[in-house]
């Protein structure tokens, strides 16, 4: 399957122009399959008056309706399926905070494109058949186990299926197979960290070369501290079930942008309040149609995920598919506190540039009276931990100061011993919003 010894498919530089006639050419097969064998796309089309056919052009795509992860909820659990159940191979799910979990399916060859489209993100970041991965993130529902196994597999990397949770053993295992290369969250990858340091390991010392970390918002400085503290390199990795899972978008080795995979999805950046697609390079909700998914067609499909697409000239990795900066928010965990919009990943971003704070911190949001409170509990890293009142109180102000500068906000700040806040094994909860329950 290898293309070449720095690109896995050929598709990966294929010139801009045939890009953009495959696009169209899918799209309209995609269009095609919704309308003709999903009745929910049926009705929404004839509702609108629009027919496959009245979509000539890229730009005709405006004219087509939104698809909302409600509508997966609602057809719960196949009935967005464009295929017949028996053609069916596999089934994910991922759940919101409430409801009925959204439910995706895939065909045979639904797999395959998703086996080579992670293998093409692992192959894009040096993963190759001397390499032992090992994936720490969760086998079941959740498509980063599956999606990340199957496709390193397909590289020929020794993969250790070793999911999340025991993190003693998966450190032990890191050392004993001599694991190089890493998958997991990285909420998860801090506390992977942590504990490696409390078995007298220095993370440096076991030997990765390099880490693969996504499916929830992370930063730049965050980047640094695993960068640091494991001797790798740290790349960004996107996706969402409802686009097979991960290996939508990934960083190159430029760790300048993740590179979206525009022969499988047609790309769109829209303001989550006009709908209406924002100037170029401008931020907006990235708006997603699958372009070669057999099962699950969804058209123009919302993520909620904040970004742009960063219009800085060809990637000099040769690839040229467009590339999206890291994820900013989402539309739905943004929070207004007094007025002003404020985004955990904001938050993170300043908490992890100061040296004195440690890697685990918990937002909290209360109403006093009319007033929003915001609290910023953070850990402090053991070694600043004198217990000198006077020093407690410089850091306290210091990281309040910080926040001020970024959000624009007067916080909080509770600092807390390292090991109070909790851990979480996949997807971290660092935002807490108490406002309503109170
Ligand atoms: O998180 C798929 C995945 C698995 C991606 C492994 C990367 C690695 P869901 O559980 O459906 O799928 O959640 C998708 O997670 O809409 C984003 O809000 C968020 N997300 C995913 N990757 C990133 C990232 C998987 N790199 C939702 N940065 C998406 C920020 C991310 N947010």
């Amino acid at each position: 399957m290898v293309y070449s010894e720095r690109y896995w498919e050929r598709e990966e530089v294929i010139p801009e122009k045939e890009l953009e006639e495959l696009q169209l050419k899918r799209l309209k097969a995609t269009l095609r399959n919704a309308y003709e064998n999903v009745p929910f796309y049926h009705r929404l089309f004839r509702e609108a008056e629009i027919k496959p056919g009245d979509i000539k052009g890229r730009e005709d795509i405006s004219k087509l309706p939104f698809t909302v992860k409600e509508d997966l909820r609602e057809n719960y659990p196949f009935g967005l399926f464009a295929v017949d159940k028996k053609r069916v191979v596999r089934i994910h799910t991922s759940s919101g905070t409430s409801g009925k979990p959204k439910v995706v399916g895939y065909t045979e060859k639904d797999l395959n494109n998703w086996i080579n489209m992670v293998a093409r993100c692992l192959y894009m970041v040096g993963v190759r058949k001397d390499d032992v991965f090992q994936n720490m993130v969760s086998y079941t529902f959740f498509t980063g186990g599956l999606g990340f196994h199957y496709a390193a597999e397909r590289i020929g990397a020794m993969v250790v299926p070793s999911g999340t949770g025991n993190t003693e053993k998966q450190v032990q295992y890191m050392l004993d197979f001599g694991t190089t290369a890493i998958h997991a969250t990285p909420s998860y990858a801090l506390h992977i960290k942590e504990v490696a340091e409390s078995m007298d390991i220095q993370p440096d010392e076991i030997g990765l070369r390099i880490g693969c970390f996504g499916a929830e918002p992370w930063s730049e400085n965050t980047r640094k501290r695993l960068e640091d503290a494991f001797g790798i390199r740290a790349f960004d990795s996107y996706g969402l079930s409802e686009m097979n899972g991960p290996g939508v978008a990934f960083e190159c080795e430029e760790q300048n942008g993740l590179h979206i995979w525009a022969d499988h999805y047609f790309i769109e950046i829209v303001d989550p309040e006009t709908l209406e697609p924002v100037g170029e390079g401008e931020k907006g909700e990235l708006v997603l149609t699958p372009l070669t998914k057999e099962a699950l067609p969804l058209i123009r499909y919302r993520t909620g995920d904040i970004t742009y697409i960063m219009d800085e000239g060809k990637c000099s990795c040769g690839r040229t598919h467009p590339r999206i900066h890291r994820i900013l928010g989402r539309s739905d965990d943004m929070v207004v506190v007094r007025g002003i919009n404020v985004f955990p990943s904001q938050i993170e971003d300043v908490l992890m540039r100061i040296s004195e704070v440690g890697d685990h911190f918990q937002v909290l949001i209360t109403r006093n009276g009319s007033l929003d409170e915001i609290t910023v509990r953070v850990e402090m890293r053991d070694e600043v931990f004198t217990g000198e009142l006077s020093d407690f109180a410089k850091i306290q102000s210091k990281v309040q100061r910080e926040l001020y500068k970024e959000l624009n906000l007067r916080t909080n700040v509770e600092l807390v011993e390292k090991g109070t806040i909790e851990r979480f094994a996949l997807k971290s909860k660092r935002l807490v919003d108490l406002r309503d329950s109170l």
